[in-house]
């Protein structure tokens, strides 16, 4: 990166008249001097680049704080989408800590339920590993002709062995809207990994989205704060 930046502000007074490859070839020797001799007449286009002379460390721990800001103003933007409802019912193929299907008015620590309504850093989680799938289907109350579905994953647990997004129709048929090998990161910015998955407007109006995971492809827990589902 430091180096880069040292580059990129001695190639930039040079612009005019060396190509960029030719100021990199001479920057080890050349660019003190060069620099000097186009100063006076370089510094008013170079003026912007200035900030790159502060150190690497302050550029990282800037930076840093960039993205944190960047991730802050997305999960806003997500957040407080009009046309974007939250689920309001949620059932899984399993819940950690738990034999059998919770009733629908358990509230407990990762149960379905826990992936209603707005992100919170409440989950449902599954209650294998390494073995089969496991999925949650959660349900909104508006049906709407959909473009794009959100997840919230914990920290990011999950979002390697995702394996399938469905969404449901008011008939009760499920419409895959996305499937195969995950191409999703945890997202290390925040608190939260948003799964984000967009697509032409459903004919069919949707009520649910189903979302399934493949316990081997990531080995631990998978962990879902909030489901999204966007249209109109
Ligand atoms: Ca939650």
């Amino acid at each position: 990166m430091k180096r880069a930046l040292l580059a990129l502000a001695v190639a930039a007074p040079l612009a005019l008249t060396a190509c960029k490859k030719q100021a990199e070839d001479a920057a080890p020797a050349a660019a003190p001097e060069t620099a000097a001799a186009d100063a006076n007449a370089a510094a008013p286009a170079a003026a912007p680049a200035a900030p790159a002379a502060a150190t690497s460390e302050a550029d990282a721990e800037r930076a840093a704080q960039q993205a944190k800001l960047d991730y802050a103003t997305m999960e806003d933007g997500y957040i407080n989408d009009a046309k974007a409802q939250w689920a309001t019912s949620a059932k899984a193929s399993s819940s950690y800590g738990y034999d059998a299907a919770p009733a629908a008015d358990d509230h407990g620590s990762y149960t379905p339920w826990q992936a209603t309504g707005p992100v919170n850093g409440e989950t449902w989680s599954n209650k294998n590993q390494n073995v089969g799938f496991d999925w949650l289907e959660a349900g909104f109350d508006k049906p709407v002709s959909a473009t794009e579905v959100r997840i919230a994953l914990e920290t990011g647990h999950g979002v390697e062995g995702i394996t399938k997004i469905e969404l449901i129709d008011t008939d009760g048929n499920a419409h895959a809207v996305w499937s195969g090998l995950s191409d999703s990161k945890q997202d290390e910015r925040g608190p939260r990994t948003w799964i984000v998955r967009k697509f032409e407007p459903t004919a069919y109006q949707a009520k649910g989205a189903k979302i399934t995971f493949a316990n081997n492809v990531e080995n631990d827990y998978s962990y879902i704060d909030a489901v999204q589902l966007v249209g109109n």
